[in-house]
């Protein structure tokens, strides 16, 4: 069970295992990956997809040539190992000019050459076959509050999703688009800084069809958020495209560490959520399980590829864990005790009114609070408990 196969979709970015470990306090401490190394290794450890944003692959400001030259490989590696490229995403971050953002910098020409590098990216996503297309606006935000005009700032990321919808409907691509949001760094402040920041600001869209999310464990917690919790809202409103796993330990700089090396709890009931859907059914996620880490900067090359076999063990484990969960008679015991169940039942009858329930004197004159609830629990510690025995393994 703990041998992954491509049906569990499990996926990297390039910029994930590429990472050399330089840091805002000191320089590398592994030498550059290449492409080829990355998706045999990849493919090595039952990887089935590989991610990247453009700069990833062909440094910023390629040649023709050179930029060619890499995508063929990258198309060689795929052929020869079977591993797919689900998702791409453009690097709008790493080049000074962005310093102020690309989609919400305040000068516009910066604005319009964002525009162009995503643009010629979405015809690299669609030839190479991916679905998704990632969008990570990490400079999109400011320090300062009179630095930035936060509606216009709006105004101009709606108008550059809203292009980029009419882009791929009018090329035909089959290409949907995941914001991913971010509270904070590299910008003190990031616009769309939480999953539901983003969620709101994709009904204002044009096409909000083509747009959901693409939310990063640690970034949620970074904000202090329950990331199960957002998940279930993600899935609730059919906006999880996609979802970057990692770790985080608490509210501090984003630590990219490996899935389930931050919040073990939330992790295991991520994993749930994916894979069984909630408590009273729901949909799973059935997209890539993508891993957002950054091998630690004190790990050599070995300690790369056994930190990114550690994100997909900890997530079968888990997988394996929250199966048993399920199974227990015990827990579906006290789920129905904790009247977990009970909350899928509409609170109104099928065609009672307001007026019926007004005139329902049960549900109020004569419901007596104090003796409904009296020496009457709900039991949820005891629920957890027993989450917290199958996540040790000691059920
Ligand atoms: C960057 C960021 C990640 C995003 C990547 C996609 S780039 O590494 O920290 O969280 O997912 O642009
Ligand atoms: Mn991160
Ligand atoms: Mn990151
Ligand atoms: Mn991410």
């Amino acid at each position: 069970a703990l041998t992954p196969t491509p049906a569990d979709k499990f996926s990297f970015g390039l910029w994930t295992i590429g990472y050399n470990g330089a840091d805002p306090f000191g320089g590398p401490t592994r030498p550059p990956l290449d492409i080829v190394d990355a998706v045999e290794n990849l493919a090595r450890i039952g990887a089935y997809g590989l991610t990247f944003h453009d700069d990833d692959l062909f440094a910023f400001g390629s040649t023709d040539a050179a930029r060619q030259s890499q995508i063929d490989r990258v198309k060689q590696a795929c052929a020869d190992t079977g591993l797919i490229i689900p998702m791409i995403t453009t690097n709008l971050f790493s080049a000074p000019v962005f310093k102020d953002g690309g989609f919400t910098s305040n000068d516009r020409s910066v604005r319009r050459f964002a525009l162009r590098k995503v643009l010629r990216n979405l015809d690299l996503a669609a030839e190479l076959g991916a679905k998704t297309f990632v969008m990570w606006g990490g400079r999109e935000g400011a320090e300062y509050d009179s630095a930035k005009d936060i509606r216009s700032a709006l105004e101009r990321y709606r108008e550059a999703v809203d292009l980029l919808g009419d882009y791929v409907t009018d090329k035909g691509y089959d290409i949907r688009f995941a914001i991913e949001p971010k509270p904070n760094e590299p910008r003190g402040d990031i616009l769309l800084p939480t999953v539901g920041h983003a969620m709101a600001f994709i009904t204002t869209l044009e096409r909000p069809e083509l747009v959901g999310v693409n939310p990063e464990v640690g970034h949620e917690q970074m904000a202090g958020l329950n990331f199960a919790a957002g998940i279930a809202q993600a899935l609730y409103q059919g906006k999880l495209f996609h979802i970057d796993l990692n770790g985080q330990r608490g509210i501090k700089y984003d630590q990219d560490l490996v899935f389930g090396h931050g919040d073990l709890h939330n992790a295991f009931a991520l994993v749930d959520l994916l894979e069984n859907g909630g408590p009273n059914g729901g949909p799973a996620y059935d997209g890539p399980r993508h891993f957002d880490y950054k091998p630690s900067r004190t790990e050599d090359i070995t300690g790369v590829w056994d930190s990114a076999s550690a994100n997909i063990q900890t997530y079968l484990l888990l997988k394996e864990r929250a199966r048993a969960f399920r199974a227990d008679p015990e827990v579906q015991q006290m789920l129905a005790a904790s009247l977990v169940p009970e909350l899928a039942l509409p609170t109104l009858a099928a065609g009672e009114s307001y007026d019926n329930l007004i005139a329902d004197r049960a549900s109020y004159e004569d419901f007596d609070t104090d003796a409904y609830f009296g020496g009457k629990g709900f039991g949820f510690v005891r629920l957890q408990q027993l989450a917290l025995e199958h996540l040790l393994g000691a059920r």
